[in-house]
């Protein structure tokens, strides 16, 4: 639910002096979201039309249109994110959520957006890909100086291009990215015809440092991060995008993370028909099945949903789909630790070993510490699904009700058309040159060299 902060009453939220009575009651007000599942697209209530977009797992903010001017109030602040069902995080963010909200606008509007800052620090907000004014880019000590606690400051330039942007900090922005800080920008065509499609996602790709138990980023993290997220959630708490048979679909992602994602979508091909220079020309595109995309960079990708089922969109860097636990575990597969597991027990109660048979864990799990999720943790119709972070499907569905988009549970496959489990007649089994000869239920004795330490 949105609730509605007032600045008129709300008098502490704002530092001491900064904006006074008569300056307070010329704030729009800053809507605050308290939820972290995917809101309703926000139909423009006034203003240029336009088709809304779905922020995953997040909101649009509402604004004021005072004067043919459309206004904003962001207020940069420290907030509690839901990672997944069993995990929250002392984040940073916007307006009670860490993204921020979506910003939703029409080419050619003028814009004036209200920071408020309520960090202990001094921020600013760089407004990435938009053409404007330098001095209303956002860059503490280039173009502005930094807005200190409890300072409100004011950005106002016209949205001059139709396209994908963030927004984002300049200023300390190790700490301040590192903590959520960011949100997604949205400027719509004054044709709302142009690129109409019928479903248009958006979300950032982010990633944080938590270690298991405890519930604040680490910030000095550079490349070894635990938890892939997007928009600041790991699946199964990411929402699934939910669509129509035959819906022209839009997927719109940022990549604020340190590296780059290798987004992958299954059961159909697209094409990137936009970045955050803009649109890309119909004759520039080509499909695909995977589109990489880089630090500081957006994508916008379309497709025909033309396959029922619940399809899986994905980072394919396997890593990228694993929750917190997993990391620094040494590679066990083929090492038979059978009694092993009795005799740790006795002195680490709880102790259960990772997967002699490869990483899954078929269902078991070791007692976590507070606050954290197992690596992999989805349930799916079959049973476990062995994938967490930066993960969710695509539900292609037939016979959903026009703008009736609320998970429709899952996919029911035609009879005949699922992977099932051979019962006829075997072959004898090949073996490799130079292979041990078989005996039965024997797993391989091979140990992997090293441990399984990764860098992203
Ligand atoms: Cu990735």
């Amino acid at each position: 639910m949105t609730n509605r902060r007032s600045f008129l009453t709300g008098a502490a939220l704002i530092g001491a002096g900064m904006v006074t009575k008569a300056g307070a009651a010329s704030l729009p007000e800053a809507p605050v979201q308290s939820s972290a599942a995917t809101q309703p697209p926000l139909m423009p209530p006034n203003g240029r039309p336009y088709n809304p977009v779905v922020t995953l797992n997040g909101w649009t903010l509402p604004w004021r249109m005072k004067d043919g001017v459309k206004e904003f109030h962001l207020v940069a602040e420290p907030v509690v994110r839901e990672i997944a069902p069993g995990m929250t995080a002392n984040l940073w963010g916007y307006n009670g959520q860490s993204p921020g909200p979506t910003i939703e606008v029409v080419e050619g509007d003028r814009v004036r957006i209200f920071v408020t800052n309520k960090l202990p620090e001094h921020t600013s907000v760089h407004w990435h890909g938009q053409r404007l004014p330098n001095g209303m880019d956002g860059i503490t000590g280039l173009t502005q100086p930094g807005i200190d606690p409890g300072k409100t400051f004011v950005y106002e330039f016209v949205a001059k291009h139709a396209g994908t942007f963030m927004y984002h900090p300049h200023a300390d922005e190790m700490a301040q990215m590192a903590m959520g800080m960011m949100g997604f920008w949205i400027t719509h065509p004054k044709d709302p015809s142009l690129h109409a499609v019928d479903r248009d996602f958006v979300f950032l790709l982010n990633s944080y440092d938590i270690e298991p138990g405890s519930y604040t980023p680490k910030i000095n993290t550079m490349t070894d991060f635990n938890l892939w997220t997007i928009n600041s959630r790991a699946f199964p708490g990411v929402d699934p995008m939910v669509v129509r048979r035959n819906d022209k679909v839009r997927i719109r992602a940022g990549n604020l993370t340190m590296t780059n994602h290798p987004i992958h979508l299954h059961g159909h091909t697209f094409e990137v028909t936009g970045t955050d220079g803009g649109w890309v020309r119909p004759s520039a595109r080509w499909p695909e099945v995977t589109t990489d995309i880089a630090v500081g960079q957006m994508r916008a990708i379309e497709f025909i949903a033309d396959e029922p089922g619940d399809w899986a969109f994905h980072c394919h860097k396997s890593h990228h789909t694993m929750n917190a636990m997993g990391h620094q575990v040494p590679t066990m597969i083929g090492v038979d630790h059978e009694g092993v597991a009795e005799k740790i027990g006795n002195l680490v109660p709880g102790y259960m070993v990772m997967g002699d048979k490869g990483g899954s864990m078929g269902g078991m799990q070791m007692p976590l510490p507070e606050n954290t999720l197992p690596m992999m943790m989805g349930d799916g119709p079959f049973g476990s699904l062995d994938m967490g972070g930066m993960f969710t499907t695509v539900k292609v569905r037939d016979g959903l009700a026009r703008n009736d988009y609320k998970d429709p549970g899952w996919y029911k496959h035609p009879k005949g058309t699922v992977a099932r489990e051979w019962t006829g007649e075997l072959p004898p089994a090949p073996r490799a040159p130079g292979a041990p000869p078989a005996k039965p239920d024997e797993v391989m004795k091979v140990k992997r060299d090293g441990d399984m330490h990764h860098n992203h």
